[in-house]
This record gives C-alpha cells, sequence and structure tokens, in this order.
C-alpha cells in the first residue's frame, strides 16, 4: 500500500525532474527554420551565441516597432531575428523587404534615427515555429543564451520608445541573458 502510494508521487513527479533535458530551470527552445528573401535562417546561425527572437508581423505597428527599435537603443549590434508570425509570405502585398522599410521609417523624425541591421524572416508554414513557441500573435520577444534557452520571455511592449528606464529593463534583460543559465 506505502509502495503504490510512493510510486503514484514519483510518477507525479517525473514531468516536472525531466522536462528541459538538461539540469537548467530554462527550456531549449525547439529547432527551427525560418524563411528570409536571401534564404533560410536556422538555430544553426547562433549557435554559441546569445540572441533575441521578436516574433512580430508586417502588420503590427504596436508594440512592435517600439520594441524593435528599443531594442537597438539599448543594446545595439546584438544579433536579433525578427520572425513574422504570418503564414502568408505577403499579407496585404507587403513583403519582408518592405515590412523592414517601414519598420526603419518609424523613426526617421526622431533625433535617434536609426536603420535597423536585423534580418526579417517568416515562418516556415509546414514547419511552424511561432507555433511550437506556443506564439499565436506578434508583439513578443524572446530572450536565448549560448546554449539555446529560453531566458525571458516580453509579451507586448518593453515601454514607451526611447524610454530611459525602459532602455536600462532591456538592458538587464540582456546581461542576463549573456550570463546564461546555470548548468
Ligand atoms: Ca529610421
Amino acid at each position: 500500500m506505502i509502495q503504490r502510494w510512493l510510486l503514484a508521487i514519483l510518477v507525479l513527479l517525473a514531468p516536472l525532474a525531466g522536462c528541459t533535458g538538461d539540469s537548467s530551470d530554462y527550456e531549449k527552445i525547439p529547432e527551427f527554420t525560418v524563411l528570409t528573401e536571401d534564404g533560410n535562417i536556422s538555430n544553426n546561425n547562433f549557435d554559441g551565441q546569445a540572441y533575441v527572437i521578436v516574433f512580430s508581423a508586417q502588420w503590427c505597428s504596436n508594440p512592435c516597432h517600439a520594441n524593435l527599435h528599443n531594442l537597438n537603443l539599448s543594446v545595439p549590434g546584438i544579433d536579433v531575428l525578427v520572425v513574422s508570425t504570418d503564414i502568408d509570405a505577403e499579407p496585404n502585398g507587403v513583403t519582408l523587404s518592405m515590412w523592414k522599410d517601414s519598420v526603419n521609417e518609424f523613426d526617421d523624425d526622431n533625433e535617434n534615427n536609426q536603420t535597423l541591421q536585423y534580418p526579417f524572416s517568416r515562418v516556415d508554414p509546414t514547419n511552424n515555429f511561432a507555433s511550437e513557441m506556443g506564439i499565436e500573435s506578434p508583439g513578443t520577444v524572446v530572450f536565448v543564451d549560448s546554449l539555446g534557452h529560453e531566458m525571458y520571455r516580453q509579451l507586448g511592449m518593453f515601454g514607451a520608445y526611447n524610454d530611459q528606464a525602459t532602455l536600462d529593463t532591456i538592458k538587464g534583460i540582456w546581461d542576463d541573458t549573456l550570463l546564461g543559465s546555470t548548468e
């Protein structure tokens, strides 16, 4: 009787102990391939380095534009992959490069006018990376450490465009991502 009771507890605890496949509290993001106008990008392109994935879409201006520009204002030069969650290659006729242009125009009237160097991509409809991540809509930012663990997930806006507290928050998240998960 006692043994059966113990077994039940162990069965209940097993998924909690083994869910990440390693000793980290953070889960690895799934293997992925996304499509760009110049070819595919996959996990392998970021082997051994921390990076950020911005899930967005051609038709997402708020919070997506401010988040993208705040990322580059806060931590310029880091690797950021922009992914459209729309399975349509050109929603409303907007290509990936047209989309990138419109994101870059967002701050053209500001003193900190930027031209983002991030690759703009879209999910592969036959192997939808965003869905695998549980992301069904744009406006989500995921920070990935050098071992491929999801360290932080931002839903919606970090904060107002070019707001110093917001930029400091992003910097803190990135610094934690560089430190990585404890193994
Ligand atoms: Ca600009």
